[in-house]
């Protein structure tokens, strides 16, 4: 699989009263991440608060459920109100965005954060990257990569929604080793600078032709059929540092 990676859900949290612990896998593979998301239990960065370097699929586990009301963000990280990246109908899914990006969370978003992930690679802001989800809204099973794959069958070929990262643009195929319909994906939808950093994000909540027919998917843009990102966030805001989206579960 070379340098594509699979998300793993590590719990890799810290607090004001808890030393860091969780991170040595980071230095295991000779590598420091770059996402964070420090998250404070009450509004404008007050009241009990933990970093997060990497994904946490029960927020419950150290006390922390349901009660994030403020953020400050480094890449892309996923909210949702139920544990194991999940939500269900009439509850939300929250993303929120940006370079060191500070957020009061919409009302919507907030005390409801039972689990949160990091969408694409926590290794690099903005290397070239797509991630895929088996499920729509970024729910479910989750993976990622930097480089072409031919066979994405960890999934079970279920992909239904996708993140792109970086520059460049990708080629999902319905069929493996890149055959069947082909289709571009561009990362178009969000451009941010802060100081050296830039992060370019795309975002496919829904694939409503292509779900679960997704097979393969290789780097560059191999198709004359180019799929904007969807319309269909029910409220998106964004300045010049970040921003967030609201995604109603149906
Ligand atoms: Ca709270
Ligand atoms: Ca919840």
């Amino acid at each position: 699989m070379r340098a594509s990676y699979i998300f793993l859900a590590l719990v890799v949290a810290c607090s004001a009263s808890v030393p860091p612990q969780g991170t040595t896998l980071a230095h295991d593979l000779g590598r420091s991440y770059v996402g964070k998301a420090q998250c404070w239990a009450e509004p404008d960065g007050t009241g009990e608060y933990h970093i997060f370097n990497d994904n946490n699929p029960h927020l419950g586990g150290i006390g922390f459920d349901n009660t994030i009301e403020s953020v400050r963000v480094t890449g892309v990280w996923m909210f949702y109100n139920e544990a194991e990246f999940s939500a269900h109908d009439p509850s939300y899914m929250c993303y929120v965005y940006g370079i060191d990006y500070f957020l009061n969370l919409p009302p919507q978003c907030r005390n409801m954060a039972t689990s949160i992930r990091y969408a694409c690679n926590p290794y690099e802001l903005n290397g070239d990257c797509w991630a895929v989800y088996d499920l729509t809204y970024f729910r479910g099973e989750s993976m990622f990569g930097t480089e072409d794959m031919p066979d994405l069958s960890y999934l079970s070929h279920e992909t239904s929604s996708i993140i792109l990262t970086g520059e460049s643009s990708w080629t999902f195929c319905t069929e493996t080793h890149y055959s069947g319909y082909c289709h571009c994906f561009t990362p178009d939808t969000y451009h941010e600078e802060q100081d050296t950093q830039v992060l370019d994000l795309a975002i496919f909540e829904e694939l409503p032709q292509f779900s679960n027919r997704i097979k393969s998917v290789r780097k560059g843009c191999h198709s004359k059929s180019i799929i904007s990102s969807s319309s269909h966030r029910l409220h998106h805001m964004h300045d010049g540092k970040g921003g967030y989206g609201i995604l109603k579960m149906n």
